[in-house]
């Protein structure tokens, strides 16, 4: 049976005016030594593709789906997985990420609804089989049941802290079976709201320990995949403890966790850390852990979590040109962690925002791989740095020098003058490699 009354998404060219077509995502064309459907790897998320029905703080359901309408859970769920699957098929998206709880409806044990995700993963593969599709990464959902309240490994109660580790324990065996190239664990409710109640220090302690427990667990049940961590600053607990890549990098190191994780970047929760996207990938990437990306995008005059499909060209390039210096993806991928407005309520428009987040991330790969290309910026800041490369900067560099040395060099020398940094120049060549790229 369809679910969906649209057919296969085909790439048209950007003369194309069909709506339901690819203007700019040409799954085939070799861009940078491979294919955009591998460079670009993108991923479709099960949550609000296929579980998020329109609510929003102030209203209920808006989307009533053809996929929901059995009165038994796991029957919808099952129904839930082919809807899914015909959706990746027509989308032409070769993976998908999940929580536990979006695929399988919890039960009152635990035990129960362990059993209800096995019945589910199996649906799940068999359709994995069937056509192809990948899982790139699982995680669970640890923040939206009442029991995580007060957090899940940064609970005060201890028994919430077990609970936590059971579900992680079960989400990292199913995310094994699906074959996933990742695992993410992203702190829902691990912050917190006020210091006249936290116990800071246990609690991140705690974080430390689950996620050693994760590592180990990983390795005795021989799960290859990588570990992320998605840093998001606020959202639901007004701190969250992590808030940024770089915050994150150093709880890592100081737990000596750093050799098992990297990070998912996501774009929203960047630009909530009063971050840019960009921002977020160039610290991952010179510090070796950009793992995958959430991709979507918030809303400047919002401010919250707006997860809406990423449009915005400047943001797909500048990521994909931090991606694509990185090497580009190894497990990693695009994850749209996005959905459509509440009031975009009809099946179809979940085919126009993957289309536009698609589109979108294809013009940002080809401009982005122009721009590395001709060297626009590498060249210009070899130009900037040039006073390392001979003479007292060489020797700074060098570790030739230390204070007495630098006193007496500029004593002597005083400073060569400085140059232009030249951003409104830089900013207009951007533009010009978005309009004009072929
Ligand atoms: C929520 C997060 C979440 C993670 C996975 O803000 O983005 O969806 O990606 O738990
Ligand atoms: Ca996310
Ligand atoms: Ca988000």
């Amino acid at each position: 049976m369809a679910y969906f009354k649209v057919e296969k998404i085909q790439f048209e060219g950007p003369k194309s005016k069909n709506p339901l077509a690819f203007k700019y995502y040409n799954p085939d064309e070799i861009v940078m030594g491979k294919t955009m459907k591998e460079q670009l790897r993108f991923a479709m998320s099960y949550w609000h593709t296929f579980t998020y029905m329109g609510t929003d703080p102030f209203g209920g359901n808006t989307m009533a789906r053809s996929w929901d309408q059995t009165s038994d859970a796991m029957e919808r769920a099952k129904e839930r997985v082919y809807a899914a699957f015909e959706f990746m098929e027509k989308m032409q998206i070769p993976f998908f990420c999940f929580h536990d709880a979006d695929i399988a409806p919890r039960a009152d044990s635990l035990a129960e609804t362990n059993r209800r995700l096995d019945e589910i993963v199996a649906v799940i593969k068999e359709e994995m089989n069937r056509t192809g599709i990948k899982c790139l990464w699982g995680t669970t959902n640890a923040f939206g049941d009442e029991k995580f309240v007060h957090g899940a490994g940064t609970s005060c109660n201890a028994t919430v802290f077990a609970y936590t580790a059971a579900q992680i324990k079960k989400a990292m065996e199913i995310t094994k079976e699906l074959g996933g190239q990742n695992y993410v664990f992203w702190g829902g409710r691990e912050g917190y709201e006020t210091l006249l109640n936290t116990d800071t220090e246990l609690e991140m302690d705690n974080l430390a320990r689950l996620l050693q427990m994760a590592v180990d667990y990983a390795k005795e049940i021989g799960f290859t995949g990588q570990l992320l961590i998605e840093p998001k600053p606020k959202e639901p607990t007004k701190h969250q403890y992590d808030f940024d890549t770089a915050s994150v990098l150093a709880f890592l190191r100081k737990y000596n966790l750093q050799d098992y994780f990297k990070i998912n970047v996501e774009a929203n929760h960047a630009t909530l850390a009063a971050h840019t996207f960009q921002h977020e990938l160039n610290q991952c990437r010179i510090n070796g852990v950009l793992g995958s990306v959430d991709a979507n995008m918030g809303d400047p005059v919002l401010g919250w979590d707006t997860d809406q499909f990423p449009t915005n060209l400047y943001d797909t390039t500048l990521a994909m040109y931090e991606i694509l210096l990185d090497g580009g993806f190894k497990k990693g991928g695009l994850n749209f962690d996005a959905k459509v407005r509440r009031a975009s309520f009809e099946d179809e428009d979940l085919f126009y925002g993957y289309i536009a987040g698609m589109d979108a991330f294809a013009r940002g790969l080809k401009v982005a791989a122009k721009l590395i290309e001709d060297r626009v910026f590498e060249d210009f800041k070899e130009q900037r740095y040039a006073s390392y490369k001979e003479g007292i900067g060489k020797d700074i560099i060098d570790g030739k020098v230390g204070f007495k040395e630098l006193e007496e060099y500029a004593i002597k020398n005083g400073i060569s003058h400085n140059r232009s940094g030249r951003q409104e120049m830089l900013e207009n060549i951007l533009n010009q490699y978005i309009i004009e790229t072929r």
